[in-house]
């Protein structure tokens, strides 16, 4: 039988905004696959997140989840994961072509971040652009 002031205290941490879920899997994304260099049709993906966690491991969800998509990756000694192929195509320096990283956050703005795959923490309801692009 709980006490009082610990019934109430649960009951506060429950209420607080930005209280931790307790289930982990709770951040739902999304990610869409997009070719700036070529006229392709996008594919979109949904997966979703440990709490606060980070893209790249929604990433990896989604492919073992057998919904078609497959990425692969490098480790910058510098910056952590670069990402170099989505779904079987590959950026290559000699041809100046990469996937560019954007985001559509839940009010629609636009934004490209300024990290990579591996320390980007989506919100709950952002959808991912993975675009193939050249620079
Ligand atoms: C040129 C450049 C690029 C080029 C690299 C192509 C090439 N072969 O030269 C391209 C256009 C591909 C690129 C892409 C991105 N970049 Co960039 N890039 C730079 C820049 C301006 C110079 C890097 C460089 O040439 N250094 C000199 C060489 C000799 O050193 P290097 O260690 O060999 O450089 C390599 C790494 O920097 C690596 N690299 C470049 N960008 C990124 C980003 C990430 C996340 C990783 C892991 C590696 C990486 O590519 C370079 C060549 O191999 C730096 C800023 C700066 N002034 O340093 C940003 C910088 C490294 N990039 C950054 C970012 C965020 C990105 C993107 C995530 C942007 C996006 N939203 O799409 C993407 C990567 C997406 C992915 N596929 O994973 C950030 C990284 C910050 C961080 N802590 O994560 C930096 C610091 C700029 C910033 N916003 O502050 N980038």
């Amino acid at each position: 039988m709980m006490t009082p002031v610990l019934l109430s205290a649960t009951l506060l941490l429950l209420l607080l905004p930005g209280a931790p879920a307790t289930n982990s899997n709770q951040t739902p994304i999304k990610i869409l696959v997009a070719n700036s260099l070529a006229n392709a049709p996008n594919q979109t993906y949904s997966t979703s997140l440990a709490f606060r966690g980070i893209l790249l491991g929604g990433m990896r969800r989604l492919q073992d989840s057998n919904q078609g998509f497959s990425f692969y990756y490098t480790e910058d000694p510098n910056y952590g994961p670069f990402l170099v192929c989505v779904n079987g195509q590959c950026g290559c320096t000699a041809g100046r072509t990469y996937w560019e990283l954007l985001v559509i956050k839940e009010n629609n703005e636009l934004i490209r971040p300024d990290v990579g795959i591996g320390c980007y923490i989506p919100c709950a309801n952002e959808t991912i652009i993975l675009n193939y692009n050249s620079y």
